[in-house]
This record gives structure tokens, C-alpha cells and sequence, in this order.
């Protein structure tokens, strides 16, 4: 859903000038530096980018789903960096709070999140718990009006950065049932992190261990006040993470094709431009293809979110097919340049390696084949 047509042009104008002009010729610091520079991150902040899925009665933008998905066909653009530094306030790290938190965590965190003041992260991975996520071993054992975790999560995204996690614990017995979500503010005693992760790629992303050892929370940081609700509010927030995820690997498979045409129609062999040779142009066509279909995928499930839709298996979908989709036009970018795609002087080289990971986080590609099947066969 659109609420205002104008006003979103300006929105994804406004972000498309960033982007090229601010976003895109940082690119190579941020490879070179791990790092984010700080002004970015304040000019972010200054355009809302912390906020845009918060609702607006806790001052962030309120994007509804087809309009978060407008912007982040924009954001997908850059290196996939810029956007986990913000998406964990508008995903994962916030939408625990949106969906199922009490009003006093509304209250309390979501101004500070939409802000950009506070970093929002999300912890449900652990050594021995990725997939099958309902395995939660890290334990919250109630002691008076407090929980104490221990454990160890793994893999987790800003953590080094970040001010709160909701992070996943089990309150209960085995299963799904028996895992509770819970607010931990990152300077709690017990709370600490381990070294930083060596990464394939996206550089400029920061992820970690977060390990619990008798880490004391009170029993309100509990998200919703009930225990043995974390799973679900863990998948409802992937439900949703899962399609910005989708979204954001269209803009980078854009940003693939735009690159590989560049270079096509600039690189001469056998005396004329690589692009007026027909299998450069079948590379070229596949690539588009793609990247068309996908992004029609992710706008009509955008729409089917916001009228209220079940569209478990539809996210699903769009993040296997969109994940999947944008290796191959990597891979074909990559062909594309021949030995200049291998070259880092090339941005094709790193979003190649970027890229990887989208098959990967908030569900493999096996497991959203799992959900999409199971899905399917429980609607008949
Ligand atoms: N949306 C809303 N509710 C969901 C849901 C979804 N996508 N998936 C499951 N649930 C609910 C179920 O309806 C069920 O509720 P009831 O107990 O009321 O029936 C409950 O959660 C348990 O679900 P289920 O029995 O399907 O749990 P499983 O252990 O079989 O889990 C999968 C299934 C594989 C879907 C889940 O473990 C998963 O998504 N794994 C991937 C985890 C992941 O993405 N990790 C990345 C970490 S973040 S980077």
C-alpha cells in the first residue's frame, strides 16, 4: 500500500541522490576499512534511515511494507554493508518490539531506535542452533522477579554496535514452545563479546559472539510479559525480514546489471563493444530477466503484507528466489568483465562476494524450500 504517491517519489528520489552521491563513492573506504565512516552514519540518521518501518507515533517513518520496499529497491543499490548498520533498527532488531511488545517497550525503545541513537540487534543464532531455531539452548532460569541467561550467540549482526538485543532464551522445555524472547540492554553485567567475525564479504558489517554468563534481567524484559512466545515472535519478524531481504537483492542485482552494461558497452573485443556480441547479450537478457521477475515478486507480496495477507510462504518465495537470483547475476557480472570482474579496482568483485550471504542469513535457501512445501501443503 502507497498512502502518498508524491511523497514517496520524494522519498526515493531523496535516497536515490544519496545513494549515487554519498553512498556509492564511499564504497571503496568501506572495503578497504571495515568500516563505516561516521558522517554516513549521521547523515543517515538525519535522513530517517534508522527508522523507516517504526511506526510514526514513535518517530520513525511508519513505511507500510510495499513503501519500505520502494526504498530499499534504492538502498539495495550500494554495498549491502550501508544497510545492515540501519536494517537491524527497521528489521529484526525493532520489529520484535512492533509486533508483539508491550506499550512500555514501545515506549521506551522505539524512539530511541527510530532515532538512530539506539542500535537494535537480534539474537536467536547459536553454536549448535542455526536452522532449527526452535532448539534454543541458551537458558533463562527465573530467580524472583528476574531471569538469568546464560549461553552464547553466534553470528550476530551490530552486535558490536549495538544498545539492546532481543535475544532468545529458553524458559521452558524442549521445542518451540519452550523459548521466551527477551529485551537485553547490551551494557548488562554478564553480557559480553567476543572477537570480531572474519567475513567472506560485506566488509563494513560488524557481527560477533554474544555470550551470557549469569546475565540478571527482569522478568518485564520479557517481550509481550508472557514466556514461551519468543519462536513465534522470532518467525513473525523474519516473515517480514525475509521479504526486505528480497527487496534489498534486487536493488543489488540492478546495481549488477547496470555495472555489467557499463562495462559491455565501453570494453572493445574483436573490433566492437562487448554488448554487440550475442553471448555477452544472452548474459545480459538472463540477468534482467531475472532481476525483473524478482522485483515484481517482492512489490506483490509487499501489497499482500499490507492488506493483511498470510504471506509466509510468498516471503519465503521472494527470499529464495531473490537470494538465488542475484548469485547468478553476480556470477554472470562477474563473466561479464572477464579478468577485470576478478579485480577488486571493479565494484562487480565484492558485490560478488556480498551477495553470498543472502542465501544464507534469516533462513537458508533449504529451510524457506521447507517453509514454501510445508506451507503449500497445508493450504489444500
Ligand atoms: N510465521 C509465524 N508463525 C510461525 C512461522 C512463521 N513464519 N513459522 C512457524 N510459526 C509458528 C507455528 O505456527 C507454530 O505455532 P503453533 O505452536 O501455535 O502451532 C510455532 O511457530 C512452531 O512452528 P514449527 O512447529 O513450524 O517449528 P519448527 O521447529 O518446525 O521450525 C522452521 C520451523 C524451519 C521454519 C524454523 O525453525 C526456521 O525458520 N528456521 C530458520 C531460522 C532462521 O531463519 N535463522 C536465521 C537467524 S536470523 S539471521
Amino acid at each position: 500500500m502507497i498512502r502518498d504517491a508524491e511523497i514517496l517519489a520524494g522519498l526515493v528520489e531523496t535516497l536515490r541522490r544519496f545513494v549515487r552521491e554519498r553512498l556509492m563513492p564511499a564504497e571503496t573506504t568501506v572495503e578497504e576499512t571495515n568500516t563505516i565512516p561516521a558522517v554516513l552514519l549521521d547523515e543517515m540518521r538525519a535522513l530517517g534511515l534508522f527508522g523507516m518501518s517504526i511506526p510514526e507515533a514513535y518517530g520513525g517513518l511508519g513505511l507500510t511494507m510495499e513503501e519500505e520496499v520502494m526504498v530499499t529497491l534504492e538502498l539495495g543499490y550500494t554495498s549491502a554493508a550501508f544497510r545492515s548498520v540501519f536494517g537491524t533498527n527497521n528489521g529484526i532488531g525493532a520489529q520484535g518490539i512492533i509486533v508483539d511488545g508491550t506499550a512500555a517497550q514501545k515506549a521506551y525503545w522505539l524512539p530511541r531506535m527510530a532515532s538512530g541513537l539506539v542500535i537494535g540487534s537480534f539474537a536467536l543464532t547459536e553454536p549448535d542452533v542455526g536452522s532449527d531455531a526452535g532448539a534454543v539452548k541458551t537458558t533463562a532460569v527465573l530467580d524472583g522477579d528476574h531471569y538469568v541467561l546464560n549461553g552464547t550467540k553466534r553470528y550476530i549482526t551490530n552486535a558490536p554496535i549495538a544498545n539492546v538485543f532481543t535475544l532468545m532464551a529458553r524458559t521452558g522445555g524442549p521445542g518451540p514452545a519452550g523459548v521466551t524472547a527477551f529485551l537485553v540492554p547490551a551494557d548488562t553485567p554478564g553480557l559480553s563479546l567476543g572477537a570480531p567475525d572474519l567475513k567472506m564479504g560485506q566488509r563494513g558489517t560488524r557481527t560477533c559472539d554474544v555470550i551470557l554468563q549469569d546475565c540478571r534481567v527482569p522478568a518485564s524484559a520479557i517481550i509481550g510479559g508472557v514466556s514461551g512466545q519468543g519462536f513465534k515472535t522470532a518467525m513473525k519478524v523474519l516473515n517480514r525480514g525475509r521479504l526486505n531481504i528480497a527487496a534489498f537483492c534486487v536493488g543489488q542485482a540492478q546495481r549488477l546489471c547496470d555495472e555489467s552494461v557499463r562495462f559491455a558497452t565501453n570494453r572493445v573485443q574483436f573490433g566492437k563493444p562487448i554488448s554487440e556480441h550475442q553471448l555477452v547479450q544472452a548474459m545480459l537478457a538472463d540477468s534482467g530477466t531475472e532481476t525483473y521477475a524478482a522485483r515484481c515478486m517482492v512489490i506483490e507480496t509487499a501489497r499482500r503484507f499490507d492488506a493483511g495477507e498470510r504471506i509466509i510462504q510468498h516471503a519465503a518465495s521472494c527470499k529464495l528466489f531473490c537470494s538465488e537470483m542475484v548469485g547468478r547475476v553476480a556470477d554472470r557480472a562477474v563473466q561479464i568483465h572477464g579478468g577485470a570482474g576478478y579485480m577488486q579496482a571493479y565494484p562487480v568483485e565484492h558485490f560478488y562476494r556480498d551477495v553470498r550471504l543472502f542465501r544464507l542469513y534469516e533462513g537458508t535457501s533449504q529451510i524457506q524450500q521447507i517453509i514454501i512445501g510445508r506451507e503449500m501443503c497445508a493450504a489444500t
